[in-house]
C-alpha cells in the first residue's frame, strides 16, 4: 500500500513538504539503527480531530530519548504543540503521527555522541493495522520462532527502530506461514508480544497480560485496556504466562495504536474459545474505539483537540 501521506513534515521546529523529508545516507541511524519514533493516532471526534493519549506518547518518547544517551532540543510541551499543529496544517480529520528522533549525519563510526539529534514529525491515514476485517472477525496467529529481545541486550522499554528488526523477522515468518501475525515468545520462554502488539488473554472471568519484564513494549493502549478493563469489574493479571495459555484461553486479543483491539481468533491453527472474537474482546473494543472516536464521554482527559471540524478536511 502507498502511504496515503499530509503534505506537510515538522522537522526541527520548521514545516517542509513531505518530498523533502529526506535524510543523507551517511547518516548515523542508517548505519547503526540510532532511531527512535513513536505512533499516536489522532480520531475524527465530534469535535475536530483529536489526539488518542498524546501526553503519554509524548513520555514514552522523551523516556526513549532518555534510555539512549539522546538529547531533545524540545520539551515535553513543546512537542506536543507540535504535535498538534502538525494535524492543524494538514488539516487532518484523522491521522497516523510518526515522531522520528535520530542520531543525523556528522560522524560514522559506533559512537553516536557526536551526531546531531534529528526532529520530525510526520503524518499519513493508516486503515486497519492487521486487514480490513480484522476488527470484527479476528485474525489467525502463530507463535513465532524468533524469541522477543533478551531484557540485557536491547530495552524494550524504548520504542527503537532496533528493536523492529526483530519484529520484522516475527512479522515475516508469520505472513510467509500464511498467519496475519505472530507473538513472541520472551527469552526465558514465555509469551511476550506481537511484532507490533501487546497480547492479552482472557480466561475463566480474568484477564493476563504478560508484565514488562517479558520484554514488552509498555504499550498505551495495553494501559488504556488494564483502565477500562478494571473500570468494567474485570482485573488485568500481569505474570508471566505460559504458551499453552492462549490454545486453552476462551478469548485472547491482541492491541497497538495502529492494531487498537484485534480478536484472535486462532493461534497455531487452534481455535481460541469458539473461534471467534468474544464477548469480552468486542466490548472493550467498542468502548475502547467509542472514548476514541468521542462517541463515549472522555472521563480520563485521553483526547486531546487540535481542531475545530474541517469540511475541506480529509
Ligand atoms: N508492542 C510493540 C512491539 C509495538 O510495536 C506496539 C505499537 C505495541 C506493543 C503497542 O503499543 P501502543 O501503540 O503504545 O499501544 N506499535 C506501533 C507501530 C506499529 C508499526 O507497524 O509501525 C503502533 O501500533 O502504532
Amino acid at each position: 500500500m502507498p502511504i496515503d501521506y499530509y503534505e506537510k513534515v515538522w522537522h526541527n521546529g520548521k514545516f517542509i513538504p513531505w518530498n523533502e523529508a529526506t535524510v543523507h545516507v551517511g547518516s548515523h541511524a542508517m548505519s547503526y539503527a540510532s532511531c527512535l519514533f513513536e505512533g499516536i493516532r489522532a480520531y475524527e471526534t465530534p469535535q475536530g480531530a483529536a489526539i488518542f493519549r498524546l501526553k503519554e506518547h509524548t513520555e514514552r518518547l522523551i523516556n526513549s530519548a532518555k534510555i539512549y544517551r539522546m538529547e531533545l532540543a524540545y520539551s515535553f510541551d513543546q512537542l506536543q504543540q507540535a504535535m498538534m499543529e502538525l494535524v492543524r496544517v494538514n488539516q487532518a480529520r484523522h491521522c497516523y503521527i510518526r515522531p522520528l528522533v535520530f542520531r543525523g549525519y556528522g560522524e560514522l563510526a559506533v559512537n553516536p555522541l557526536k551526531n546531531p539529534i534529528e526532529v520530525y514529525l510526520l503524518a499519513w491515514r493508516w486503515g486497519k493495522y492487521l486487514g480490513d476485517e480484522a476488527l470484527k472477525n479476528g485474525v489467525d496467529v502463530c507463535i513465532s520462532s524468533w524469541q522477543r529481545i533478551a531484557p540485557n541486550t536491547l530495552p524494550a522499554m524504548a520504542k527503537a527502530a532496533s528493536n523492529y528488526m526483530n519484529a520484522q523477522l516475527i512479522k515475516m515468518e508469520a505472513l510467509t506461514n500464511g498467519y496475519a501475525e505472530g507473538i513472541a515468545l520472551d527469552a526465558s520462554g514465555f509469551l511476550s508480544e506481537g511484532s507490533g502488539e501487546n497480547l492479552f488473554v482472557v480466561r475463566e472471568g480474568k484477564l493476563f497480560t504478560p508484565p514488562l519484564a517479558s520484554s514488552v513494549l509498555p504499550g498505551i493502549t495495553r494501559d488504556t485496556v488494564v483502565t477500562l478493563a478494571g473500570e468494567m469489574g474485570f482485573p488485568v493479571v500481569e505474570q508471566p504466562l505460559a504458551r499453552e495459555l492462549l490454545y486453552i484461553a476462551d478469548e485472547a486479543f491482541m492491541c497497538g495504536t495502529a492494531a487498537e483491539i484485534t480478536p484472535i481468533r486462532s493461534v497455531d491453527r487452534i481455535p481460541v474459545g469458539k473461534g471467534k472474537p468474544g464477548p469480552l474482546t468486542l466490548k472493550l473494543q467498542e468502548l475502547y474505539l467509542s472514548i476514541a472516536q468521542g462517541r463515549t464521554e472522555d472521563t480520563h482527559g485521553w483526547l486531546t483537540v487540535c481542531s475545530q471540524p474541517v469540511a475541506a478536511g480529509r
